[in-house]
């Protein structure tokens, strides 16, 4: 392979523009109908999902919801690239890709309520648990897929991450390790240009972030985050190329976080509504059904179809996030470590006296 080839393309790749045209490119070819017609009905439940969850929040029911709300191209694409063997390594605000791969909304979501583990079977869906602290799960990913090489198994593990997790140790850890050894990975970026109030430009001073995997000897790609065809034609080549023992791949999808980072944070403060409401015209709903609906592949009948699938989702999160968790606080203390220091025991005494007065003064309100 030259050294260019690793070079990301100037424009990011884009196989349908946001008016729903098809636009040619000499690489990479438009998934069937078939394909985006499931890819389609993805994003419609996966925006549902994302407005219910915000919704529960408001509501009390969820403490937080990372929404990936305009990010759908990308969260569908992750979820479809992959063939059922394969693994996923997903960050808070993929809980849309983690459902997509066939998790129970439900399950996904527990933690957010506050209950305590992964609330899924990570084996059973081949979904890792959603990692928070900021490119961790990237090297899970790495020695995970460097495992099953070894084993010699086909398994290929797509890493999810956003921009500001590229400023992390251990983005930089986790691709030199997966070039060097030539790991069966590909690193997905979301760069929804923001990490919380941070742009992008304070993020990085390379051309694209895609360019950074010249630097790691592996191929970089942009691609419309928006354009959910792109998303899975540039992903499905990279899975293609990592199962074939081609190595690693850096795909670096361009979207846009719609929606505040979470609930506890204030978007008004760091962009303009302007820039937010010029994005509404790149919506990845509207161009694949605007696509879908000029080859006649997208029915009325299908449309219905799909939106009445989404309701009983959001129904069904209802129904099992309208309740009261039942949880034991003692619990935090009990499983974190094996036995209590000193401090723990003080912590304790201090919230369990809170509990208490918590109790006596609902007791009195009564
Ligand atoms: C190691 C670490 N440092 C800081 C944080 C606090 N934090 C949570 S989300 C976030 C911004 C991340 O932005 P980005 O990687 O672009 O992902 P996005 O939230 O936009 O999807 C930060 C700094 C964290 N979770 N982990």
């Amino acid at each position: 392979m030259q050294h260019t080839d690793l070079l990301p393309r100037d424009a990011a790749v884009q196989l349908i523009d946001p008016d729903g045209r098809i636009v040619d490119d000499e690489r990479y070819a438009l998934p069937r109908s078939e394909a985006l017609l499931a890819a389609y009905r993805g994003l419609v439940e996966g925006r549902r999902i994302n407005d219910q969850a915000s919704a529960l929040v408001r509501q009390g029911r969820l403490a937080v919801y990372p929404s990936s709300h305009g990010q759908e191209a990308c969260q569908i694409g992750a979820a479809l690239a992959l063939a059922d063997d394969d693994w996923l390594f997903p960050t808070y605000r993929d809980s849309v890709a983690v459902i997509a791969r066939g998790v129970a909304p439900a399950e996904a979501m527990v933690l957010l309520k506050g209950d305590w583990h992964s609330g899924y079977d990570v084996r059973a869906h081949r979904v890792a648990p959603q990692a928070t602290p900021l490119a961790t799960q990237l090297l899970h990913a790495v020695g995970f897929a460097y495992a099953a090489k070894r084993r010699g198994e086909t398994t290929v593990v797509v890493a999810l991450c956003g921009d500001g997790a590229t400023s992390e140790g251990d983005f930089h850890e986790a691709m030199n390790f997966a070039a060097v050894f030539h790991v069966p990975v590909v690193f997905f970026v979301q760069n929804n240009e923001f990490a919380i109030s941070v742009p992008l430009s304070r993020q990085t001073a390379a051309p694209s972030l895609a360019h950074k995997a010249i630097g790691y000897g592996m191929p970089g790609q942009r691609v419309d985050g928006n354009d959910v065809a792109a998303v899975l034609a540039v992903l499905g080549d990279a899975v293609d190329r990592a199962r074939a023992g081609g190595g690693p791949t850096l795909v670096e999808a361009h979207t846009y976080r719609m929606q505040a980072h979470t609930n506890a944070d204030d978007d008004t403060r760091y962009r303009e509504r302007a820039e937010v409401q010029a994005w509404v015209a790149r919506d990845p709903l509207a161009r694949l059904r605007a696509h879908l609906t000029s080859v006649g592949a997208l029915t009325e009948e299908l449309e219905t179809e799909y939106a009445d699938g989404a309701e009983q989702t959001a129904a069904a999160m209802r129904e099992a996030l309208n309740t009261d968790a039942d949880i034991d606080p003692e619990d935090l203390f009990r499983f974190v470590t094996g036995s209590r220091s000193p401090q723990r025991e003080e912590q304790w005494r201090m919230l369990s006296g809170e509990i208490e007065r918590a109790r006596e003064t609902a007791g009195g309100a009564r």
